[in-house]
């Protein structure tokens, strides 16, 4: 393959990597340069894509991640050999087990040597180690397979249930050579990448059947929901039911939260209370209690509550893993809720309203929990506390509902996913199904990046720190992100003490007073130390229209977090406490 003819033009492995990305459509890359990609990163700019550079392959991978669930195109993250693939690996994990869809490709040392481990610069068998991760692993040895390994990653990410894809390809790669006409017509532009998957009939009427047939429904959406794009169909079957809904953390805004058909306000009652549950896009894992104990009005801690349950996922295994579905529906939730809410416009004036009594307790406690919230939002304590803070946080999305959201910390995060009401789909991007720290910054670069919409990042202090070096790259791209730290001196809060008698601090409280707002000002970012309501109201206002990069040290009392946020019950000792 190394010799052409005189008049053929030779393309490396480089060139035809960058013309299949081209092909299939994807515009963006975000990864960090070395051996054995940095020319690949270099061309990839000038062939016309927006290669992001960061300064840890974790960021890169989550702000590729996050990419893949905002565009439903796969992100791609690029990184080095051995450890950067490893920093990398973090995200790719992260991403499958969120069901987002993307694709690490690592540069790697020659199969050759690994095999025979005579130890090359940065080795390691990287295939083996990222299989176990990733929902698929492919490596290409040879220039004329790179259109295959290229579609099969982006099939493997998109098509069913997404997930991280790793795609290794050896240093050798990036030299080998083709000639054009034959490099060309060796790419694949994917046809139809995430198939549609129809539901089958008798499934959505033994569903529909189910939910007629309900006393007490409850619709729970989760980040599927939101990934399928089906906003319309689930906003008319929501609707045209009357069910009362909940929406997962990354479902909020696929209805507005101020819908007065949301029951997040009355969870703690809904949960238990409720008898046919109908899940989509969510799964029963432990953010809603496996199904299972006092959340769900079960005798004990492991006991089923009683309900039954329809849920529409992709995945035909996901039925049945934690309690018993008695209606799966098994397809994409764009054709799963097109076909059930055809049964029940076919049903016409024929389709159920809930009972009253069952909206009008909602309804109640709604009510009540939402009267209580208010009272203690109102309150202006000096210092600020979590919720004085996200007072002024719930107005900025509320005046800036298109604005991007992204969050993560304990508190930081529970509170706001509780106070800050998401009027839009996809606007609210946050820690996921593993509660993961050090999402924050990459997500904001990709959101910022993938939709050029304002990005306000509510950030514990913490959960900042495990990516801050990032707003020098939020400076570098000019994004319009906007970070806001709510710090409170320490992990969930700074108040803890050493016990021992020994000089250290305990492993929770950090430098008191830390001055967050210059490490955006080193970079030439706006940085902003406020202390009181105003102060943090007028400087995310003013970033929001500014665009500018902007770091708020949002100063927060110390006493003012619960150990593990609103999670204590995972954590024994401090639910004692
Ligand atoms: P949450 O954390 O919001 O509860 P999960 O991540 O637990 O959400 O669940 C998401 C579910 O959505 C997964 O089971 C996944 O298979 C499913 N899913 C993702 N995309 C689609 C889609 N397009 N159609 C149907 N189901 C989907
Ligand atoms: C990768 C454990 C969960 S929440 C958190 C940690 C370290 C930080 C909480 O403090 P923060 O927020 O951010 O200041 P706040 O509002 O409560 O004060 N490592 C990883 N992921 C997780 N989840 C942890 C550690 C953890």
């Amino acid at each position: 393959m190394d010799t052409a003819s005189p008049t053929q033009t030779l393309l490396d492995g480089a060139d035809l990597l960058i013309d299949a990305l081209k092909l299939n459509g994807i515009s963006n890359l975000y990864g960090l340069p070395g051996i054995p990609i940095t020319d690949l990163t270099r061309r990839a700019q000038a062939a016309g894509m927006r290669m992001i550079s960061f300064r840890h392959e974790q960021n890169a991978g989550n702000a590729a991640a996050i990419a893949g669930f905002l565009t439903q195109k796969p992100g791609v993250c690029i990184t080095v050999s051995a450890p950067g693939f490893l920093n990398g690996l973090n995200a790719l994990a992260n991403a499958t087990t969120n069901c987002f869809p993307m694709i690490l490709i690592s540069g790697s040392s020659e199969r050759e040597i690994v095999d025979l481990q005579q130890g090359d610069y940065e080795e390691m068998d990287q295939l083996a180690i990222a299989k176990p991760l990733a929902k698929a692993a492919f490596r290409v040895l040879h220039i004329e397979d790179l259109g295959i390994g290229i579609a099969r990653a982006i099939r493997a990410a998109v098509s069913g249930r997404p997930g991280g894809v790793y795609l290794d390809l050896p240093a050798k790669l990036f030299a080998q050579t083709i000639e054009a006409d034959a490099g060309k017509a060796s790419l694949i532009k994917v046809v139809d990448p995430a198939p549609r998957q129809i539901p089958a009939p008798d499934a959505v009427n033994r569903a529909l059947d189910l939910l007629k047939n309900a006393k007490r429904p409850l619709i729970i959406l989760g980040k599927g929901a939101a990934y399928a794009r089906a906003d319309d169909d689930i906003r008319a079957f929501v609707e045209k039911t009357g069910i009362p809904y909940l929406p997962m953390s990354m479902a909020k805004g696929l209805l507005p939260d101020t819908h007065e058909q949301s029951a997040a306000a009355a969870r703690s009652y809904v949960l238990p209370e409720a008898d046919v549950v109908m899940l989509v896009g969510a799964r029963l894992n432990w953010l809603l209690s496996h199904g299972k104990g006092k959340t769900w009005g079960g005798k004990s801690s492991k006991a089923w509550g009683g309900q039954k349950y329809i849920q529409v996922d992709i995945s035909p295994t996901e039925a049945d893993s934690n309690v018993r579905v008695d209606a799966p529906v098994v397809g994409d939730i764009g054709s799963c809720i097109a076909a059930m809410l055809n049964g029940v416009n076919a049903a016409g004036a024929g389709w159920p309203k809930p009972s009253g009594d069952w909206l009008g307790a909602i309804a109640d406690r709604k009510g009540k929990n939402i009267a209580k919230m208010g009272e203690t939002l109102a309150k202006n304590p000096t210092p600020m506390n979590f919720h004085s803070a996200l007072n002024v946080m719930r107005d900025v999305i509320k005046g800036h509902p298109d604005a991007m959201l992204v969050n993560e910390g304990a508190n930081a995060l529970d509170f706001t996913r509780s106070i800050v009401d998401m009027y839009k789909p996809r606007k609210r991007i946050d820690v996921g199904t593993w509660g993961v720290m050090g999402i924050g910054m990459g997500f904001a670069v990709a959101a910022a990046v993938e939709t050029n919409l304002p990005v306000i990042a509510v950030e514990g202090d913490s959960a900042f720190g495990f990516s801050g070096m990032e707003v020098e790259t939020i400076c570098r791209y000019n994004l319009p992100v906007c970070v806001v730290i709510f710090n409170n001196n320490g992990v969930y809060k700074g108040t803890d003490v050493n016990a021992s008698g020994t000089a250290d601090v305990t492993p929770t409280v950090f430098v008191k007073d830390a001055r967050y707002e210059k490490m955006m000002e080193a970079f030439g970012g706006v940085g902003v130390y406020a202390k009181t309501p105003d102060e943090l109201r007028k400087a995310v206002e003013e970033a929001v229209r500014s665009r500018k990069p902007t770091l708020v040290n949002a100063i927060i009392d110390e006493t003012a977090g619960t150990e593990s946020g609103r999670i204590t019950s995972l954590n024994p000792k401090a639910a004692k406490k």
